[in-house]
């Protein structure tokens, strides 16, 4: 009897040990609403980017709504290298910024400093 107890409380602290290390680090994800023939998402960014991690449609006109919550200067900017977009994000304000979708693959954007990083999937 004593033994299915320890056994019982062993698997229940395996458990609670996995989902602490693993069961947190669920990146935020979104993918656009497409509306007519225009997509967008809105990306809060408070201390990193929320969702991290964006899907557009191809083909279709993308736009990007980030709103800048946190007061640093590290995130007050957003570069999309590979879209030639480097935009200031006033504090408090949505910045749009519009995305080409006619490549499909996969695209990093990052805060000024390159610190902080999001992800582009356009498929
Ligand atoms: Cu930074």
């Amino acid at each position: 009897m004593t033994r299915i107890l320890v056994l019982i409380v062993g698997l229940a602290v395996i458990g609670f040990i996995l989902w602490w290390f693993f069961g947190n680090h669920q990146v935020a994800s979104a993918t656009a609403d497409v509306t007519d023939n225009n997509q967008s998402v809105d990306i809060e960014v408070n201390g990193g980017y929320s969702p991290e991690v964006v899907t557009l449609k191809k083909g279709v006109p993308a736009t990007i709504n980030f709103t800048r919550k946190d007061a640093s200067s590290c995130l007050d900017r957003v570069v999309f290298s590979d879209f030639g977009i480097n935009k200031e994000l006033p504090q408090n304000e949505k910045q749009t910024v519009k995305i080409d979708t006619n490549k499909s693959g996969e695209f990093q954007w990052a805060c000024g400093m390159d610190m902080f990083h999001g992800k582009l999937i356009i498929k």
